[in-house]
């Protein structure tokens, strides 16, 4: 199944995930993250406290990703990943927001699931230039589903400039 790029809230997918692009801490935010916690309700907030840390406060490094229930979500699952805060290039953001679409595209193989919808993981807050983030992102995609051919990928942008930066990524002239 190819890649597709909707324009929506992501909190209205009726997919099976969701992809939230949270902080390390994932006790919730402000973007995507705000609007996921308060769409699913204080139990998803109560799902993510009970993730273990990692280090003290961080339950999700840069580049990884994990995963809760829905809950009040039309999506049966949240996969919360953490982009990378953009530096000005040269810290490792591609390698680290590529393995945040691999992270999270890895749980939902594990888990079984069919479908899943990413937001513009770090192009908001965390201030990743969005054509360079769509190019990496659909790299990193391409690359998986070349060999799950059948996962339903959805690329969620929330409003019509974005859709037409990750359009052209999608389909270079
Ligand atoms: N549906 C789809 N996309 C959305 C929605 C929505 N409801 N709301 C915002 N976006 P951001 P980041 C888009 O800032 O850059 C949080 O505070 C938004 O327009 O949410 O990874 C976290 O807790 C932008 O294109 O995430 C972290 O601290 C994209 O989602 C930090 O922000 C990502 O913007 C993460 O920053």
């Amino acid at each position: 199944m190819p890649m597709t790029l909707v324009t929506a809230d992501i909190t209205r997918l009726a997919l099976d995930a969701i992809v939230n692009a949270a902080n390390p801490g994932l006790l919730g935010g402000g973007g995507v993250d705000g609007a996921i916690h308060r769409a699913a309700g204080p139990a998803l907030l109560a799902a993510c406290r009970a993730l273990p840390e990692v280090s003290p406060g961080v339950r999700c490094p840069t580049g990884e990703a994990r995963m809760t229930p829905g809950f009040g979500l039309p999506a049966r699952f949240v996969i919360h990943t953490v982009g990378p805060v953009w530096h000005g290039g040269h810290a490792g953001e591609a390698e680290l927001l590529g393995r945040c679409y691999r992270a999270c595209i890895g749980l939902a193989i594990e888990n079984k699931l069919h479908s899943i919808a990413f937001p513009a993981i770090s192009c908001g807050v965390y201030g990743y230039p969005p054509d360079q983030a769509a190019t990496v992102a659909i790299a990193a995609l391409r690359d998986v589903l070349a060999t799950h051919a059948k996962l339903d990928v959805q690329l969620c942008c929330f409003d019509d400039r974005m859709a037409a930066i990750w359009r052209r990524a999608l389909n270079p002239a």
